[in-house]
């Protein structure tokens, strides 16, 4: 993934370093074709990753500030699938979470945001490769007769839950439902921990991670664009990584952990797609 070189307007004041939030589309990231998929093992050491433009611009969701701790990814495709890579310094590795669709926001995790006009997806990752994937659905656009529907997508019966915001921020749009139990199909996730898991007594170096999307799971979010997409296509996405220790290791909130972003949104609140980035598909 590369950033446009457009940077953020940013302004020192008292030892804070305060940015305006991206605009829409204003960060860009580039996915580039893959000639070989990568094995989905959680280490991105393929040539494919080699070849493929990482990331380390990971900026404070709120405020645009610099992380403490170092985070890179990328992101690669092909005919089949949508790849992602994420590497983590972390000097200890905690992940508890196992099972599909456990409240991993609650833990550290790496949390990918795929977005359409009127739905998007959000996957959530940890360390133990641990997935919970949810597809939102804005309320305005949900309901029979409606851009999503019954059968597939009726909140009655279905494991949901309803979203205006998080925290203070309320999203201009209002409500969205977002169908946990909907998972998308085929997607493959692993990690790998170099250090120790859940064992605070040592320094770890950190994890990281591989996924793989198929392009069939998202064809909800496509509106009539090509799947796969064609070299050139364009789409909404953001990457966050989310911390529950301070720099010192102390621990952060529940409910305000440190949040980093490779395009910042001005609010605590990942659920804002109009403040994604652009992802560009390249040969
Ligand atoms: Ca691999
Ligand atoms: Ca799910
Ligand atoms: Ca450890």
């Amino acid at each position: 993934m590369r950033r446009v070189p457009r940077v953020l307007p940013c302004l020192a004041l008292a030892g804070v370093l305060l940015c305006s939030a991206a605009r829409a589309g204003e960060v860009e990231l580039v996915a580039r074709r893959a000639a070989q998929p990568p094995a989905i093992d959680g280490r991105p050491g393929e040539a494919a990753w080699g070849e493929a433009a990482w990331s380390t611009g990971f900026m404070d969701l709120v405020h645009g500030g610099a992380p403490w701790l170092a985070t890179a990814a990328a992101l690669l495709w092909d005919d089949r699938a949508l790849y992602l890579a994420v590497r983590c310094v972390e000097p200890d590795v905690n992940a508890t979470l196992a099972n599909r669709d456990d409240p991993l926001y609650r833990e550290n995790d790496v949390e990918f945001f795929l977005a359409g006009a009127d739905a998007y997806w959000e996957v959530e990752a940890n360390a133990r490769g641990a997935v919970y994937d949810v597809f939102w659905v804005w309320t305005d656009r949900l309901g029979p007769g409606r851009r999503y529907g019954p059968p597939d997508w009726d909140p009655a019966g279905r494991r949901v839950l309803r979203l205006s915001g998080i925290g203070d921020h309320v999203h201009p749009r209002g409500e969205r439902v977002g169908f946990i139990d909907a998972d998308l199909s085929g997607l493959v996730a692993a990690a790998a921990v170099d250090g120790t898991l859940n064992d605070p007594g040592d320094r770890d170096r950190g994890w990281s991670l591989e996924l793989a999307i198929p392009w069939a799971g998202l064809a909800p979010l496509a509106d009539g664009r090509a799947l796969p997409p064609r070299p050139g296509d364009a789409w909404a996405a953001n990457l966050f990584r989310f911390e529950f220790r301070d720099a010192a290791g102390r621990p952060l909130p529940l409910l305000r952990p440190a949040a980093w972003a490779l395009s910042p949104h001005g609010a605590f609140d990942a659920h804002m797609p109009e403040r994604f980035a652009r992802l560009r598909f390249a040969k």
